[in-house]
């Protein structure tokens, strides 16, 4: 049996930390707790994450939330090229991780949402246009980024890119519009084609 619990189906933030694991090659069980069907909110599952959300994970008896805070531990622990290893680049990957769930994440959802994940009857367009308005900011210092090296840190893939991927990727599926922003549809559509996204996606 797995020493390492992910908390949470795929379709939804767990996502993120079964493709890091995934990446890491880890040995992992992942436990299907689900937003929609009330089981986040037993008290089993309170007592691994008490904000009744996934994901979470138990490390061997270490608890730990956020699916940022969870990417960052994982490619720490397993000493992977996915962090980098200077103290700048490994403050680089949190600097943007921080940046992609306060500038991006809730534009990003707010289109998936009322673009492809609400009934068509509770969607708003309103809404989605003006989330995908609030994303050209961003889409545009990423853009920026990614035209000198192809990655966010350095000239590979990591825990950072890992991380803003999986949160645009939200972006994609509400069909917000890439061609202004060349660089950032080139390494969006690389990033999730990588056999760990792909295996993160498919799994159960
Ligand atoms: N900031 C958290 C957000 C977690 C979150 O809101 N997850 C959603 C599923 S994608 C959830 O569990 N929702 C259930 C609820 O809010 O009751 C993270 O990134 O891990």
């Amino acid at each position: 049996m797995s020493n390492l619990k992910i908390y949470g189906v795929p379709l939804s933030r767990a996502y993120r930390a079964l493709w890091m694991a995934n990446e890491l090659g880890l040995d992992y069980e992942n436990v299907p707790i689900n937003f929609a069907d009330g089981s986040a909110k037993t008290p089993e599952y309170l007592a691994v994450n008490p904000n009744g959300r996934i994901p979470a994970i138990d490390d061997n008896g270490f608890k730990l939330w956020e699916s940022m805070a969870i990417n960052l531990y994982l490619a720490k622990k397993h000493g992977s090229v996915l962090l980098p290893k200077t103290m700048e680049g490994e403050a680089e990957a949190i600097q943007w991780s921080f940046w992609v769930m306060t500038e991006v994440e809730k534009p990003a959802l707010t289109v998936l949402l009322h673009r492809f994940f609400l009934l068509e009857n509770k969607r708003d367009s309103k809404l989605a246009d003006e989330a995908e308005h609030q994303l050209q900011k961003p889409l545009s210092v990423l853009d920026q980024r990614l035209a000198t090296t192809g990655y966010l840190i350095g000239e590979t893939f990591t825990v950072a890119d890992l991380n803003v991927a999986s949160v645009l990727s939200w972006a994609r599926i509400g069909g917000v519009a890439l061609s202004g922003f060349p660089h950032v549809d080139q390494w969006l559509a690389g990033c999730l084609k990588r056999p760990a996204a792909v295996r993160a996606r498919n799994s159960t």
